[in-house]
């Protein structure tokens, strides 16, 4: 796994919002990767949790399967997402003293799928802290052609937190950011085993998948320790037993839900 960065890289991270990484599991890690995720995605199937985010709407079910939550059905997927050199380059990128498990997602685009409109997720998250990030890890190779991901460099510098619409007008965000419709959007076309990090506030989407073989991608989120509750409940993350037990303001510190990855010494 290569997850040193040297000081350019993580200037650019900050410029942009995202970092490529071509290298980054080695092909016996992205074997291992591969098989528990596989492994977790069945188990999965035979049990669902009968949520979904994305609606019922026929557009949106052929834009991605998103399975929440896998490493809560997987020892293999959890050790794999808590991998504490992840956690160091997470808290690096992020510049902060260590990290929490936010939230893990594969994210498998079908054969023929319809694109990923341009988002940023922060306004989805149960705490506000524009340093929060995601791995996005190519489980196969993302091209042009079957939907890698691109970016808007520098659109967190100007992302407010507030809702946004995310529906099939895959452009619908600029209009609340008309500014970002001037800057060159840059796509992470990576190898299998290649990652791209975003930060919280970054816009990413995805193109459509115009093969006729999957897009998957495994995908984990990493927050700042001491993030607090903002009372927008994720119900993937965050049970209503938990939540019952939570008030605005509260840290996210369960470490059952929210282990740490990371902490510096
Ligand atoms: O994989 C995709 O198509 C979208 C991924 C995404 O939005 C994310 O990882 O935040």
């Amino acid at each position: 796994m290569r997850t040193d960065v040297n000081d350019a890289q993580l200037k650019q991270y900050q410029e942009d919002g995202f970092l490529i990484m071509e290298e980054f599991l080695d092909a016996e890690e992205l074997a291992r990767w591969r098989s528990a995720i596989a492994a977790a995605a069945a188990a999965r199937a035979e049990n669902p949790d009968g949520k979904s985010n994305l609606g019922d709407d026929e557009y949106y079910r052929s834009v991605f399967t998103q399975l929440s939550g896998l490493r809560r059905l997987s020892q293999d997927v959890e050790e794999l997402l808590l991998d504490p050199r992840i956690g160091e380059l997470a808290a690096r990128l992020a510049g902060t003293e260590g990290v929490r498990l936010w939230n893990d997602q594969a994210l498998f685009k079908p054969p023929f799928g319809n694109p990923t409109a341009w988002h940023f997720d922060m306004p989805k998250w149960s705490f506000d802290d524009a340093r929060a990030l995601t791995v996005w890890v190519a489980l196969e190779d993302a091209t042009l052609e079957n939907g890698c991901m691109w970016y808007v460099p520098g659109s967190q510098k100007t992302a407010r937190i507030e809702s946004i619409p995310l529906g099939p007008n895959l452009g619908a965000v600029f209009d609340g950011y008309p500014e970002w419709r001037e800057v060159e959007t840059v796509p992470a076309v990576l190898p299998a085993g290649g990652a791209v990090w975003h930060g919280g506030l970054t816009a990413h989407g995805a193109g459509a998948n115009m093969t006729a073989r999957p897009r998957d991608a495994m995908t984990c989120a990493y927050m700042p320790l001491e993030v607090t509750y903002n009372g927008r409940r994720d119900d993937y993350v965050i049970s209503e037993e938990y939540a019952a037990r939570l008030a605005v303001g509260d840290r996210l510190d369960d470490a059952e839900v929210f282990p740490v990855v990371w902490q510096r010494d």
